[in-house]
């Protein structure tokens, strides 16, 4: 019988998996959805509300945004925008579907995660907490970069992964 190097490192994973489940270890495996490049503009004093964007790559079966929240508001939605009439509407969403294999991007005049009642001034430099709540994939924590008013860290226009 010839094996593969393939095979054979296929096999050592299944052995690890069964060894690991029969030691009842969680498996650390590739998640499925990552989120990435979050940040939302500084806001000016007495502002109660902000917006962050952000990007999420799925690199799995398709999954559905269903929730936010954070501790730096009283409340976050879900928030699609559209240009009507020359007007911009902003319309909550409950759900937000991220197809297999597609990376969804909130970006400025569009889908974006919306703050209400800020607890505090969202200042440049500083970083809030978000908890985003997945059908499938669950609850993913992520670091919010607050940048200037001006625009977004030069980082979001990467699509690396782990790019810095
Ligand atoms: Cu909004």
């Amino acid at each position: 019988m010839i094996a593969t190097h393939r095979g054979l490192a296929r096999l050592g994973r299944i052995v690890a998996l069964a060894a690991a489940a029969v030691l009842g270890v969680a498996v650390a495996a590739e998640p499925a959805i990552r989120v990435q490049n979050a940040w939302a503009r500084a806001t000016p004093p007495g502002a109660q509300n902000g917006a962050v964007y952000l990007q999420i790559a799925n690199h799995g079966g398709a999954d559905r945004l269903v929730g936010v929240r954070t501790s730096a508001a009283h409340a976050a939605e879900l928030h699609t925008s559209a240009t009507r009439d020359g007007v911009v509407e902003m319309r909550r969403v409950d759900a937000l579907p991220i197809a297999a294999g597609a990376t969804v991007e909130l970006a400025p005049g569009g889908t974006h995660v919306m703050l209400f009642g800020l607890a505090a001034r969202l200042e440049a430099g500083a970083h809030v907490g978000l908890t985003l709540t997945f059908a499938n994939a669950g609850e993913i924590d992520i670091d919010v970069v607050i940048v200037d008013a001006r625009g977004p860290p030069a980082t979001t226009h990467e699509h690396g992964h782990d790019a810095p």
